[in-house]
């Protein structure tokens, strides 16, 4: 059952009851136009009473029919019923409202709402627009600049927001219900309001629409729907309420069908899956409430200043008082740059510094629940950081390393109780970016795996577990991609092309650009070491590079020539002409065919990494290009894309 009928004297409460989170599905729908019809002839009934069961008012439509074709009654169905009801609906949202479910209340004659309740049209973020009225009957209610931060730009309306804006009567501090039901008892004594659709819209000017879309257009990251949506509102808007609804209509299907949607909606299911291994179902975690960080450097304090993001308390460790000093700096300037921004207060900050306990040494570690070590990448040194943590903390304490390419295993042999170790594979900046890679090592107990996840959550991370090979998944695809440029480098293909194409499908830079910034002499000492271990290890033109002190934009110059000061990439007649020697003749390839070779060469390594089992799933190797390496959004990630029919498989370069 997904629709509850409860009668209050001449009230009827309809529930929608549709777990998790009330998505709005066929058979919720079909409730819905049933019950609008009876009850709108039931001589008993004078108003009804919309509400949602449990936590969520409701969710939105059903994202997972989306692959299907639209089966009626559609969700303008639904609200068209609602909303030309003789009697008043009234909604009552208690938790989020959000895409068709604030779509569905728009429809409704009265909407109250909750303290928690929450209003957004999340669509944009799935590559489709609001298909249900929402781009057409929110500008009616809330005004046409209010309505464009919502539907085009993914803003969140709070309780108290929404009854400003006057798309909620009320916030109704307790007893919601009780509430709605004596104001549907009162609303059926007088005559309907007017409709979201029947009210009128101010006019605004060219100049308003066009800033818009300059602003919109600049934070859409080469997706469609942001500016679309801010069209269908333009439209409705200049045009009147049954043309804009048509032409959203028309637009939230054309888009439901894209790739683009597509690749959205599969990692919006992947995020969610992330965090919840099934293997973990029903681990508790073990409990972190106390935390440390060996290692004040880049790495370490981007991940203390994650863990004070997320409330928690760090020790931060250091060998000696000069380099804690600088590791408290970095720290604090991590904090000084967001008040600077804006994204906190400067007692904000304060308090994030204050959860910060300085230390030489290991002695305040024996109450911490987790320490995460962040030294310097060489096994010897890590191995005797753990050597003394183990000395220092207690058994069940979580030791965890930040290692980017040693094998957990190897850092922790001889560790006692090795349970409770684990790699925690943080990406710089470590409060930034997103991606957390979970490492187990084959002695990590569950619940250790199951606390690593639970700080990820915590940390607003999105947590993939790799099993341990030479760079996990994420730096393994990194080499591949590398070397296949390199490899279409040495074939004649300019190296600014190959960078232009990558930025041009939507990566921040291309791969020559990203070793600039990264430094050409971390890979180049990684080559030597192999060398020097009797490796058979080809010269490449990073290495040229390297020993011509082009080391990237740190030494001024590496693929590229930049500037004092600034870091635009220039080309460089010296890079020319020391790699001339490693480079076939000149090939022209067009971006498109650059781009497709590199995205398969990933694919192809996405798939070995799956078929080792390193990872767990093709939607797992693709949250950590999208979220760890800048994979466009908008293309769902080198596995999606492989696995794409082919006539869809070459993302289009417009
Ligand atoms: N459809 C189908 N499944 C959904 C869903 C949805 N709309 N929302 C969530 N789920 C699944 C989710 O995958 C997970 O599944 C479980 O529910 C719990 O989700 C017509 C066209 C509502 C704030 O974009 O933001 O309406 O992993 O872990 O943390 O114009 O879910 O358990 O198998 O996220 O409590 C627009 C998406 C749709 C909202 C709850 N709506 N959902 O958060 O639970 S398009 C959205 C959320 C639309 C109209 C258009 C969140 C939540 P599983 P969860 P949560």
């Amino acid at each position: 059952m997904t629709i509850h009928y409860q009668h209050h004297g001449s009230v009827v409460v309809v529930t929608i009851d549709n777990p998790p989170v009330n998505a709005m599905n066929h058979a919720v729908r079909q409730e819905l136009v049933d019950a609008a019809a009876r009850l709108d002839t039931d001589p008993s009934v004078t108003a009804i009473v919309l509400a949602g069961a449990g936590s969520v008012f409701v969710g939105g439509a059903d994202i997972t029919e989306f692959d299907r074709p639209v089966e009626e009654p559609s969700l303008p169905a639904v609200i068209t019923a609602i909303e030309t009801a003789r009697k008043p609906w009234v909604a009552a949202v208690q938790g989020v409202a959000l895409g068709g479910g604030l779509e569905l209340i728009l429809g409704c004659h009265y909407r109250l709402a909750g303290p928690q309740a929450h209003f957004a049209l999340p669509e944009v973020g799935l590559g489709i627009i609001p298909g249900a009225g929402g781009t057409q009957r929110l500008p009616r209610l809330v005004g046409i600049e209010a309505a464009i931060g919502v539907v085009a730009e993914s803003q969140t309306l709070n309780a108290h927001r929404a009854v400003q804006l006057g798309l909620v009567e009320r916030v109704v501090s307790s007893n919601l219900l009780a509430e709605a039901i004596a104001f549907a008892e009162s609303a059926a004594t007088k005559p309907l309001p007017l409709t979201a659709a029947n009210r009128s819209l101010a006019t605004v000017d060219s100049a308003f629409w066009q800033a818009a879309e300059t602003r919109i257009g600049a934070k859409s990251k080469g997706t469609a729907a942001p500016l679309l949506a801010l069209a269908a509102l333009r439209f409705g808007a200049e045009h009147g309420f049954a043309q804009g609804i048509t032409l959203e209509r028309a637009t939230f299907l054309r888009l439901r069908a894209t790739e683009e949607s597509a690749a959205l909606r599969y990692l919006f299911f992947a995020e969610r899956a992330a965090p919840r291994p099934a293997d973990l179902k029903g681990i508790v975690p073990r409990p972190i409430t106390t935390t440390a960080v060996i290692g004040g450097g880049t790495m370490g304090a981007g991940i203390a200043a994650a863990l004070r993001n997320a409330g928690l308390p760090v020790v931060l460790v250091e060998r000696d008082a000069e380099s804690l000093a600088r590791g408290v700096k970095t720290l604090a300037n991590i904090f000084d740059a967001a008040t600077r921004k804006g994204n906190l207060t400067p007692e904000a900050a304060a308090a994030r510094m204050a959860g910060v306990v300085p230390a030489v040494g290991y002695a305040d570690l024996a109450v911490c629940d987790l320490v995460i070590e962040a030294v310097f990448e060489d096994i010897t040194t890590k191995r005797a950081v753990f050597a003394e943590l183990a000395q220092v903390c207690r058994t069940d304490a979580i030791l965890a390393t930040n290692t980017s390419y040693l094998n957990p295993s190897e850092i922790a042999a001889g560790l006692p109780n090795p349970a409770r170790f684990i790699g925690l594979h943080f990406f710089s900046p470590a409060h930034v970016m997103k991606l957390l890679e979970i490492v187990p090592i084959p002695e990590t107990a569950p619940e250790v795996l199951a606390a690593s996840f639970d700080l990820a959550r915590r940390l607003g991370k999105v947590p993939v577990r790799s099993g341990i090979c030479d760079g996990f998944i994420g730096n393994r695809i990194l080499r591949r991609y590398r070397g296949e440029a390199e490899a279409m480098l040495r074939g004649g293909v300019s190296f600014v092309q190959i960078d232009a194409a990558m930025r041009e499908l939507g990566y921040a830079m291309g791969p020559f650009e990203m070793q600039d910034l990264a430094g050409l002499d971390i890979s180049y000492m990684m080559r030597e070491a192999a060398r020097a271990l009797g490796e058979n290890v080809p010269e490449t033109p990073g290495d040229i590079l390297v020993r011509a002190g082009r080391k990237g934009q740190k030494t001024g110059g590496g693929w590229y020539d930049y500037h004092l000061g600034d870091r635009k990439p220039q080309p460089s007649a010296e890079t020319a002409r020391l790699i001339a020697p490693l480079l076939g003749p000149a090939v022209e390839m067009q971006a498109v065919q650059i781009t497709t070779r590199l995205i398969a060469a990933m694919a192809v390594e996405g798939q070995a990494i799956l078929s080792e089992g390193v990872a767990r799933s093709a939607a797992d190797i693709d949250l950590v290009e999208v979220y760890g390496y800048g994979f466009p959004r908008r293309l769902g990630g080198p596995m999606f894309l492989h696995g794409r029919p082919p006539t869809k498989k070459i993302p289009k370069l417009e």
